[in-house]
């Protein structure tokens, strides 16, 4: 245990959070203490668990007090690292999770007040029940908590149509480093006064504070939704389907996801129950979702009419078109379970990078070139939100490698993967965020005064250095 971390430090917490909220036993630490593809683990003294903002800011005070560094953690579910202690042991974990409350749903001024351990599928189906839409959805939303979405401001698969988290946020409750609570709490559409202060929280990954609540902004629930999985041959046709869609009906594409022929094959090969809806293996595949709130919009007959068109084109070599919510549901999953079956594949390097969408076709082309080059036998799995230009370029070790051995190649692989995002003027981080997975990249990125400017802020809100260290920004201050 750290010298600061002594156990009557400990006792201290305990006397804020009581026995319910602490844990200091190592087994029960230790899912903690890791992230879920097992990359980075961690130590931790203690993990606290408070069941309130106030109980939460009386432990950051605590901390700040005693100079103790705090990780902010949520459903644990990050891609880069960004939730997990360092291996020396002296951070402590505060866990969000016990503060799972929605506060207030207000059907008339469309918003919802939610506390930041409420997962994100039980917000969705809060707003559901109340007859709205949380237009947020994200393959790990049954675990991910909204803290953790709105610090990482989360994309996934409706940012083509409803943008992503930071734009459903009117006001955040956020506890700062030194144990202040930020009630900024409003729920107004129009509120010009000054900096924007609730937008330097989303995103920032719990280095300048921790998200205790938030009011987001729902939209109309849909009446009428229709999802297909369309065969195609190539994701130049991936592309022309959806200018086709977009001509007919922009308004209407809720999700236009990506899929590569090998990635489905993972899925079909380690997910139980999955099967593919249309009879050939196409080389890659698209989900495109309609959804509209206007009543008889005739959805199911649009899609139908793009997509026979797109066949007697040769734009679109098969599809299914989902005839229930089950199908519906079946479709989904085969793009919801990329993740875990290429985890299941074997060890995987991830690139969640964005290129404007019309450029997808060239990057992906290209960076596959360019993988396979740097490492014969590598498998690229290129798939995600093609609606909005953000591809998860992942690549999974050759089969039959060693693993340690592959993913000690990761800065090469993605260093070759981000030379051709920045030929297409893309992003190195397009949702998952920095974590500490990415610092080392933005000196390169956003050197110069975006960066120092980025840590100006960071030493002015947490001059301690005490909030999620080693994350977002290099070690480095170039101040
Ligand atoms: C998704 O879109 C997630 O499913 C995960 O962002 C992407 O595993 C990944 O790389
Ligand atoms: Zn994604």
């Amino acid at each position: 245990m750290p010298d600061a971390v002594t156990p009557s430090f400990l006792d201290s917490i305990r006397a804020i959070v009581g026995d319910r909220g602490l844990l200091t036993d190592p087994n029960d630490t230790a899912p903690y203490s890791e992230d879920w593809r097992r990359l980075y683990r961690g130590r931790t003294p203690a993990v606290v668990r408070p069941a309130t903002t106030r109980e939460l800011a009386a432990v950051v005070g605590l901390c700040a007090r005693f100079g103790i560094s705090v990780v902010p953690q949520g459903g644990n579910t990050s891609m880069v690292g960004g939730a997990v202690p360092a291996e020396d042991g002296s951070e402590l974990v505060l866990s969000t999770a016990r503060m799972n409350h929605v506060r207030a749903i207000d059907p008339v001024d469309m918003t919802m007040t939610i506390e930041a351990g409420v997962t994100l599928k039980a917000a969705q189906l809060a707003a559901a029940e109340a007859g709205c839409l949380l237009p947020l959805s994200i393959s790990s939303e049954g675990t991910a908590q909204i803290g953790g979405v709105l610090a990482v401001n989360a994309g996934g698969n409706n940012t083509v149509r409803y943008g992503n988290a930071r734009d459903m946020v009117l006001g955040l409750e956020v506890v700062l480093p030194d144990g202040e609570i930020w009630n900024g709490l409003r729920r107004l559409r129009k509120d010009n006064t000054g900096y924007c202060l609730r937008q330097l929280f989303v995103g920032s990954e719990g280095t300048l504070g921790i998200i205790t609540a938030a009011v987001l902004k729902l939209a109309p629930a849909p009446r009428e939704i229709a999802v297909a999985l369309c065969g195609v041959g190539a994701v130049e046709d991936a592309l022309a389907l959806f200018t086709r869609f977009q001509a007919h009906d922009a308004a209407s594409i809720s999700a236009f996801e990506l899929m590569s022929g090998l990635g489905m094959q993972f899925v079909l090969r380690h997910i139980p129950g999955a099967s593919l809806p249309v009879e050939t293996p196409a080389p890659f595949y698209v989900l495109v979702e309609l959804a509209t709130p206007r009543p008889n919009a005739g959805l199911r007959a649009m899609l139908e009419g793009v997509l026979e068109q797109a066949l007697t084109d040769g734009i679109v070599s098969d599809a299914a078109i989902a005839e229930s919510e089950a199908q519906r549901a079946a479709i989904w999953k085969l793009r919801e379970e990329h993740s875990e079956a290429q985890k299941r594949e074997g060890a995987s390097i991830k690139n969640d990078v964005s290129v404007p969408v019309s450029k997808v076709p060239a990057f992906i082309r290209e960076a596959t070139v360019a993988c396979e080059a740097l490492m014969p036998g590598v498998r690229v799995v290129p798939f995600g939100h093609m609606g909005d230009g953000n591809i998860h370029f992942n690549l999974e070790q050759p089969e039959g490698s060693d693993a340690t051995w592959f993913l000690a190649q990761d800065h090469a692989v993605m260093d070759t993967v981000n030379e051709v995002v920045r030929r297409y003027d893309g992003s190195f981080s397009a949702e998952h965020g920095i974590g500490r997975l990415k610092p080392y990249m933005m000196p390169d990125w956003r050197g110069g005064a975006e960066l120092a400017l980025m840590q100006r802020i960071k030493a002015a809100i947490d001059p301690a250095g005490i909030m999620n260290p080693g994350k977002v920004l290099p070690e480095e201050p170039a101040l």
